[in-house]
């Protein structure tokens, strides 16, 4: 993608000039109403029974519609736009999640001494969730977020100390949380070091709660295989002595590029001149 078309990607929503002052961004209206019911009547027969949650990257991938969307032109212009980078990487972390609800935090990956890395000026990684509901203040639906936080340091390990209160700031309370503001369709896209939770649910909505969810990144082979080898390292915990494989995660340690894809979607990623990296 040529600067010009990289400038016309980008609007005041979606700059990463936002994205490095808020921590994360919106792309509008990515799916548009026909096809939220379309996806989410596809999620309704993959995440079948109480226990499926969460698809495998194999399962998503073999799924034209859903997969397409990682790809979508207006998406990997935002991406390119975002990171400043005219050759991104995908990692094969692309799912999709019914009812997931997750505590504050700060992306796995991101915490921690071996992840100094993140806190270089050249890192950048976009976490990107495209939710399938409204995000509705007391139904929930998508994400609540510490704005700025992926600055700040809440592990010890950041170079800039949170400007909030401490006693606020670990309950969330913080003057700089913020809602979300998504419509069914919209992509949030954010850096992977920003505190954010799961829009609590206040009341009962009366439906599931769907998203589609993949990573991109600015190319880099050391920080890329770091990511990707964080992954397998985590595709196993172990509690009270006894280890159990987390099956997404281990098959996306276990996924080949390009063998393991679609041909389709490899070639499509090509085009794109996106880069799938694998272990
Ligand atoms: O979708 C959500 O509610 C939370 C997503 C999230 O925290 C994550 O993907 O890291």
């Amino acid at each position: 993608m040529t600067a010009a078309t990289r400038t016309a990607a980008a609007t005041a929503e979606v700059s990463a000039e936002r994205l490095a002052r808020h921590g994360y961004v919106i792309l509008r209206g990515v799916l548009d109403a026909e096809e939220v019911a379309k996806a989410r009547a596809l999620c309704t027969g993959y995440l079948t029974g109480s226990g499926s949650r969460e698809m495998l990257t194999s399962d998503f991938l073999a799924d034209d519609f859903l997969a397409g969307i990682v790809l979508r032109e207006r998406v990997v212009a935002a991406v390119k736009e975002l990171l400043g980078d005219d050759e991104p990487v995908l990692y094969p972390n692309c799912t999709a999640r019914k009812n997931v609800y997750v505590p504050w935090h700060v992306d796995a990956t991101f915490v921690g001494p071996t992840a100094g890395y993140v806190w270089e000026p050249g890192f950048a990684h976009l976490q990107c969730g495209l939710y399938l509901q409204d995000n509705d203040p007391a139904a929930g639906g998508g994400i609540d977020v510490v704005r700025a936080s992926h600055l700040m340091s809440f592990d010890g390990y950041g170079t800039r100390e949170p400007e909030f209160d401490i006693p606020a700031r670990t309950l969330g309370e913080s003057a700089l949380r913020e809602r979300v503001d998504t419509r069914a369709g919209d992509l949030v896209v954010w850096n992977a070091r920003l505190m954010h939770t799961s829009t609590p649910v206040l009341q009962d909505a009366g439906r599931e709660k769907f998203g589609v969810f993949f990573s991109y990144a600015r190319r880099h082979p050391r920080d890329n295989h770091r990511f990707m080898s964080q992954i397998a390292v985590d595709s196993v915990r172990t509690m009270n002595g006894v280890s159990r494989p987390i099956p997404r995660l281990a098959e996306i340690a276990r996924l080949r590029h390009p063998e393991d894809f679609p041909a389709w979607f490899a070639e499509g990623a090509a085009d794109a001149a996106v880069r799938i990296v694998t272990l």
